[in-house]
């Protein structure tokens, strides 16, 4: 396969002018009809190029031209495109197909799932359905007409607006949609079924009333409350903070069970993984009604960002992807605790994107190629995207950055844009120059800013000479300096804040300021600066960068303390944590006693003491940076030593603090009697079943059965979650875990917990569990949530147990790529990932992973989508 590059794109020969689709659906074979209205591109080079439309895997019955019948020798098709020639200035063509739903398993293009019909078309599935132009540089208004059997089939939606509908023949029925927006194809969506529906509505501000519906199989019709209250919270936040107002008369979501992402923005007609749907407290996480709540809002708002406005071309996909995640983070921020929200946000970026960033698959949030661009619906594109347009908002200001979105919209409704012509709007309504700014776009890997401070008492100066470099990341061997925001403040020795001037300056500033680094390395001098202070650097982790910085223990445990940034409170602890743990790591390498030091227990102690403090905050105080993220912190990973280190802080820890924890717990352990999804209730649980984890790995019988009673009394899956967690590697896990799945074994989401919670185990025979648990009845390798669950979390997770010494972890996984890459190439290639660390591997390991790696290059039949991970991991 041959990489596709961004400097080749051209705008497309011919332009749509509408079409009209009219499937008729049906157990063996479905028939797809297009009308396509088409002209010429003005803006093409050549003025006579062929039509070349795109379509894989299609029967194609019969073309017509101007309502004529086209002879065979008139149009080539091979396995990826229809080509005509010879076409004039405009064109009408009917193209009829037959496809195969029921067979693909690929859940791209139209597909079945529990007996319905279901489509996911982004980022190229639509050429999986018909013939067509499948870029989204092409918009057009869609027509689609949908036949089917009435009982089987008894609800048929597509995008846009129901306008028509009757009985086909005796046993089918019809229904007619039309979109007035124009769309590009992979905003196509098309569901039919038998399916249960929530109503509900929403007035806009403008007065409009907009039905809001959510379609599911009838059994989990009670499960969408909590995602109808979420898209009503979208909508009116939107309204709000953006000014955008919903554009159609109906809102649908559907729900389906197998899908290979979390959910699609299709116009008008969201379609979700159920994960991001259901949620009632029995079934339900904290996490998962976040996760529910953020993901509806997510796709709600691409309804401006991604489909009134989208992207010119696949490489620009963070135009429309880190812009909406910023824009759902922020939401979440409104909706929850911005503080924990951001701390959440930070420990997604450090522990996914900082790892991308430095393996074989490092690229730029704008790629300048790439083999299959289903591979880059990563987190640099998500996350790191979403980390660039916050730096604009810190860069101009929460007005300036409102007027830089205002004038996007005002510029580019109803067209398909690139990074640069957002970065245009940004700059132009503020008179800011981002020229430098977009090397985010274009340059990989993650910024090392290092600061050295000095403070000058007879001149009362505090100095900071702040630098910045970039690790080489693949074909980018140099980087020039990015333009950094860099929040700080500084606090006296009591911790209070202190009043910022900089040298030049006429008066004080604030007390947090953003400096911006735009050199290679730059001084900055606070003036009237008395006593040596402390300085909080990074406020709210203003830009996606590794600091360093030589703080001490004592100032760690300082900020820890008295920091007003509530980030920089926790990212103190972090750090803390994290240098403990590398001492750790390096000790169990080398084979020595392992201590845990004083200063630590002595903050941790006063964290956990302070009442005043947020529980949510002191929870993620207390919880662990996750194995794979600390191996992501040394230069050769040794997963043992790895573990070691971790397992012995932790229970290290609970010992040290065995009767804050005990005292912590029975404080909470009440609080939330009956089930609410509010912030103050979540902070709660959260801190409770942080404790218990800490309790119970102390192997006291008081505390195993304090998690038993938690796990028999819990009325909600958070708690009932962490109490199996904490028992689940005990003698008494079994029991618990079989309780469980008694109890769960009909609800396929809850079922994904208790194979992720397996799949995380600890004890050196991880590897057999995994492949016992592929033969539970509730796996099942065809849909990608369970694979996520059981085999990803296990390759990607499991640090020590996917990298056993024997090698017989990279052998599994590569059996299992090769399994799903010919049933489902996306989740085959997202597995194939797990051998993204390989080269930092010590070196037994790193032979055995090259060899499963080398292995799996040899088969000739690999998917692009297995091909371009394997591939880039053996460049
Ligand atoms: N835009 C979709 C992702 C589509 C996945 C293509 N393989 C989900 C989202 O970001 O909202
Ligand atoms: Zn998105």
């Amino acid at each position: 396969p041959q990489p596709i590059l961004l400097r080749d794109y051209v705008v497309p020969a011919f332009l749509l002018d509408r079409v009209d689709l009219t499937f008729e659906l049906d157990e063996t074979s479905t028939r797809v009809s297009s009308r396509l209205v088409l002209h010429r591109n003005p803006d093409h080079p050549v003025s006579d190029a062929d039509l070349v439309l795109d379509g894989h895997e299609l029967m194609l019955e019969s073309v017509l031209l101007d309502g004529e019948p086209m002879s065979t020798d008139r149009y080539d098709v091979d396995d990826e495109s229809l080509t005509i020639k010879g076409l004039g200035e405009s064109a009408i063509l009917e193209i009829t197909t037959r496809i195969e739903p029921q067979k693909n398993t690929s859940l791209m293009g139209l597909y079945k799932s529990n007996g319905n019909f279901f489509t996911q078309c982004e980022a190229e599935g639509f050429r999986k359905i018909t013939y067509y132009l499948d870029r989204p540089d092409v918009m057009t208004r869609f027509t689609t007409t949908i036949i089917a059997d009435r009982s089987k089939y008894p609800v048929l939606l597509s995008n846009g607006n129901r306008v028509g509908e009757g009985q086909y023949d005796r046993n089918r029925h019809w229904v007619k949609w039309v979109d007035p927006f124009k769309k590009p194809s992979y905003l196509f969506a098309l569901v039919a079924g038998k399916l249960s529906c929530l109503q509900d509505s929403f007035t806009t501000r403008s007065g409009r009333k907009v039905a809001l519906e959510i379609y599911v199989e009838p059994q989990d019709l009670e499960k969408c409350h909590h995602a109808m209250e979420s898209v009503k919270r979208s909508m009116k936040w939107d309204e709000d903070v953006y000014g955008l107002e919903y554009d159609l008369d109906s809102y649908m979501i559907v729900a389906v069970s197998d899908f290979n992402m979390g959910a699609m923005e299709n116009k008008g007609l969201n379609i979700f993984n159920t994960k991001y749907v259901l949620a009632r407290p029995e079934t339900a996480t904290d996490a998962d009604y976040m996760g529910v709540e953020a993901v509806i809002a997510h796709e709600y708002f691409h309804n401006w960002t991604g489909n009134r406005v989208t992207c010119r071309d696949w490489f620009q996909l963070s135009l429309k992807e880190g812009l909406t995640v910023f824009r759902d983070q922020e939401f979440t921020a409104d909706m929850t605790s911005r503080a924990v929200k951001r701390i959440d946000d930070v420990r997604t970026l450090r522990t996914a994107q900082f790892a991308e960033d430095a393996s074989p698959m490092a690229h730029p949030v704008r790629p300048d190629s790439y083999i299959e661009i289903n591979n880059f619906y990563t987190v640099t594109i998500y996350e790191k995207g979403a980390e660039v347009v916050r730096m604009y908002h810190t860069l101009l200001g929460a007005e300036g950055y409102r007027k830089g979105i205002d004038l996007y919209f005002k510029r580019h409704d109803g067209q398909a844009v690139t990074c640069d012509d957002f970065a245009a709007a940004m700059g132009d309504a503020n008179g800011f120059d981002f020229t430098q700014f977009k090397r985010w776009y274009s340059q990989a890997g993650t910024p090392v800013v290092k600061v050295v401070s000095q403070f000058d008492a007879a001149n009362q100066t505090y100095t900071l000479d702040i630098s910045q470099t970039c690790p080489p990341t693949p074909g980018q061997p140099e980087k020039l300096p990015f333009h950094i925001p860099i929040a700080l403040g500084l606090l006296d020795a009591a911790g209070a804040e202190i009043p910022l001037q900089l040298a030049g300056e006429a008066s004080l500033q604030g007390t947090t300021r953003v400096l911006q680094l735009t050199e290679a390395s730059q001084r900055f001098v606070f003036t009237g600066i008395s006593a040596q202070p402390t300085p909080s650097l990074l406020r709210g982790f203003s830009a996606p960068v590794k600091l360093d910085y030589p703080w001490t223990r004592q100032e760690l445990a300082f900020l820890m303390a008295h920091d007003s940034d509530s980030f920089c409170r926790w990212e103190a602890s972090h750090t803390l944590i994290r240098e403990v743990l590398l001492e750790l790591i390096a000790a169990a390498r080398a084979s020595e006693t392992l201590s845990l030091p004083g200063e630590l227990v002595d903050a941790m102690r006063r964290a956990l003491l302070d009442e005043a403090a947020d529980p949510a905050l002191i929870a993620l105080m207390f919880t662990l940076p996750a194995e794979t993220y600390l191996a992501d912190q040394v230069d050769e990973i040794h997963p043992d030593a790895i573990r070691t280190a971790r397992e012995y802080l932790r229970v290290a820890l609970a010992k040290a603090l065995r009767s804050e924890f005990k005292h912590t717990y029975a404080r909470f352990c009440g609080a939330t009697q009956a089930y609410r999804y509010a912030a103050v209730d979540i902070a709660k649980r959260a801190l409770k079943n942080v404790c218990l984890g800490y309790l119970t790995s102390l192997d006291e019988p008081a505390f195993i059965e304090l998690a038993q009673t938690q796990f028999q009394q819990a009325n909600n899956m958070t708690d009932s979650q962490a109490a199996l967690a904490a028992l689940v590697e005990l003698p008494q896990g079994a029991t618990a875990l079989a309780d469980f799945a008694n109890r769960w074994q009909d609800d396929p989401l809850v079922m994904n917990k208790w194979f992720t919670l397996q799949a995380m185990d600890k004890r050196a025979d991880a590897l057999d569990r995994v492949r016992a648990l592929q033969q539970h009845p509730a796996f099942q390798i065809t849909n990608p949530n369970k694979v996520y669950a059981l085999l990803a979390t296990f390759c990607s997770s499991n640090l020590a147990g996917f990298h056993r010494a024997d090698g017989a972890g990279y052998a599994f996984a590569a059996e299992q790529i090769l399994v799903l890459d010919k049933l489902n190439p996306q989740v085959a290639s997202r597995l194939a990932r797990s051998f993204n660390r390989w080269k930092k591997l010590e070196p037994t390991r790193r032979a055995q992973a090259k060899t499963a790696l080398e292995k799996l290059a040899a088969h000739a039949d690999l998917s692009r989508d297995v091909f371009e991970i394997i591939s880039k991991n053996l460049a």
